[in-house]
């Protein structure tokens, strides 16, 4: 901690960076992380490939670029990001005079100068908590609201099995300090466009079930069809996780003609990180993720049966 907190100290202008599709986690830690800075009078801007999507717009969106503005930047900052390749606008990172990396997950490649990891962590917003409490910054209304989208976020609205007592012990001070918990969880975990809601319906109808294996599917013809974006699909796989006797979820969506994202939950005992490594992904226990080429019905076949493998290790 000791040599974060030096390289924050010793630096005026910041470049932040979070990973690729980014999640609530990713946003909050980048925002709250960027007004914590602005607090001590560094120069800061995040870095993104685009700008979020509308459900977001609590955060003030002012606090991004897309583009590079050429500036010289003396500490790239990468948040809740697992390894280089996650990275978005690594470019720019690259040219960043010092790297530092702030993150929870558990598999997590050293790529910067010095990279801050606490696996235990629910969130990269939740390590932050206590980074900031070290340097004795006062939480504001904007950066208690950042913060607590990425605990929200990442803990599945509180519900998975990493919301400890220190999760809720810091969201409650999140919300003593102006975090808006009602407006910001209706518009991560229950406000829906109808349309979100007729592409829900045709999921739903088609999702598959083997033993404790539930799975479903998101084409691009479909995402068309209901005029929906990738980003309304992201709550669909706890749809699948959500059915009784499912403790393991699987949703595959189509990004482009034989490409797809494979998005998995579990139960606690059931551990989908190692399914997600199988085929090159990672994340957590209970929630990880991948990218592959394949054929659509040869990766169906693969993925119900390597995730038939998975026993429940939880012995409680
Ligand atoms: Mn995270």
């Amino acid at each position: 901690m000791k040599n974060l907190l030096k390289f924050l100290k010793n630096s005026k202008n910041i470049a932040i960076f979070t990973h690729v599709n980014p999640d609530p986690d990713a946003l909050g830690s980048a925002v709250a992380f960027y007004h914590a800075m602005k607090s001590l009078g560094k120069n800061c801007s995040i870095f993104l490939h685009e700008l979020p999507n509308e459900k977001f717009s609590f955060l003030n969106f002012d606090c991004f670029k897309i583009q590079d503005d050429l500036k010289e930047y003396d500490l790239g900052v990468a948040l809740d990001s697992s390894d280089y390749k996650r990275v978005a606008k690594i470019e720019i990172f690259k040219k960043c005079v010092k790297k530092i990396a702030i993150d929870h997950h558990f598999i997590h490649d050293n790529f910067s100068d010095y990279d801050y990891v606490i696996p235990s962590a629910s969130s990269c917003c939740e390590v932050l908590f206590t980074i900031f409490n070290e340097l004795k910054i006062v939480i504001n209304k904007d950066i208690a609201t950042a913060l607590y989208l990425g605990l929200a976020g990442d803990t599945g609205c509180f519900m998975y099995d990493n919301t400890s007592a220190n999760v809720h012990f810091c969201a409650g001070k999140l919300i003593e300090n102006g975090a808006n918990f009602s407006l910001i969880n209706n518009k991560i975990f229950s406000e829906k466009k109808f349309n979100e809601l007729l592409l829900l319906k045709d999921f739903i109808s088609n999702i598959k079930i083997y033993d404790n294996i539930g799975l479903g599917t998101v084409l691009l013809k479909d995402k068309i069809k209901s005029n929906c974006v990738d980003y309304d699909t992201t709550e669909f796989v706890n749809f699948v996780k959500s059915i009784e006797g499912v403790n393991i979820a699987i949703l595959i969506k189509q990004v482009t003609r034989g490409e797809y994202k494979v998005s998995l939950r579990s139960s606690k005992g059931y551990d989908v990180s190692k399914l997600a490594q199988t085929f090159g992904g990672g994340g957590h226990k209970q929630a990880s993720a991948f990218l592959i080429k394949m054929n659509l019905k040869k990766l169906k076949e693969s993925l119900v049966s390597e995730a038939k493998k998975i026993r429940c290790e939880d012995e409680s």
